[in-house]
């Protein structure tokens, strides 16, 4: 990337209130709605953290018609250099690209859109220093990501197209980045070799979910719900503020999901 700053150093955020229709969220297992107070609770929180860490924070309103809406991360993708507005390929999510659109105008001078027969969302978007990793799953097909890798083009980015393992919702479902050469994982993600390059923590077996971190400026967002990964990160040196999850992971999402993240120039 033509970026000397780190790729998580940021200093604004969006987000979106979630509407009472979050606790009919897509969901690949069942295990009950989420509560939708609690929910609320998780997202409040959420804000918060973001804002301990320097963030400037845009609220979005609720959008009842959009129950995943909460989940801002899927239909774009932003850097410094601009917005790709993407199109996902869960039917009942494709109308969240219109509602994110406007702000995305308003608040970066460009603003890029996927090729109309493509599909992809931001849950599949991994940016490390190197190049911006785009995983094929479910909701990112090839046509959705060859036109990504060329929208990036345009913004001076490099884009790689990866697999996700199957039965991986999203490709950041199970990895995250954690510093410009370190990687947290899930031994599925570690075993596809994807991140040879890396420096490898791997998190332990039973708590996959917390694979889901944001590394943001000094600090890394993680699951309060697991400890043993939120030690692990101690013991490597990383500041970590813990963030509650239980609500949201009833509908398959982690901490990147709830934001967009940038360094506004
Ligand atoms: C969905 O299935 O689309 C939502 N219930 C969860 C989206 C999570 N998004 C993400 O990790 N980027």
């Amino acid at each position: 990337m033509n970026n000397l700053r780190p790729c998580y150093h940021f200093n604004s955020a969006i987000v979106r209130t979630p509407s009472a229709s979050v606790v009919r969220g897509l969901r690949a297992h069942e295990c009950g709605d989420p509560d939708y107070n609690d929910l609320k609770m998780e997202h409040q929180a959420y804000i918060a953290a973001l804002e301990s860490l320097g963030l400037d924070v845009t609220v979005l309103p609720e959008l009842t018609a959009f129950p995943d809406s909460v989940f801002v991360e899927d239909p774009a993708v932003v850097f410094s250099e601009g917005a790709v507005l993407l199109r996902s390929g869960a039917a009942s999510r494709k109308g969240e690209t219109g509602q994110i659109s406007p702000i995305l105008h308003d608040l970066f001078e460009t603003v890029l859109e996927l090729p109309e027969n493509g599909h992809a969302d931001g849950g599949d978007i991994l940016v490390t220093p190197k190049s911006v990793l785009i995983g094929l799953s479910q909701r990112t097909d090839s046509a959705g990501a060859t036109g990504l890798v060329e929208c990036l083009k345009i913004l001076g980015l490099h884009g790689e197209i990866v697999h996700t393992p199957k039965g991986v919702l999203h490709f950041k479902t199970e990895c995250s980045l954690v510093d410009e050469e370190t990687v947290l994982v899930t031994r599925r993600m570690a075993q596809t070799g994807l991140f040879d390059g890396f420096r490898i923590i791997q998190i332990p077996d039973g708590e996959e979910p917390a694979a889901n971190t944001v590394r943001i400026n000094e600090s890394v967002l993680v699951s309060s719900r697991y400890q043993r990964t939120i030690e692990l990160l101690a013991q490597n040196g990383y500041a970590t503020v813990p963030v509650k999850t239980s609500e949201i992971e009833k509908i398959d999402a982690g901490l990147s999901c709830m934001s967009l993240r940038w360094f506004r120039r």
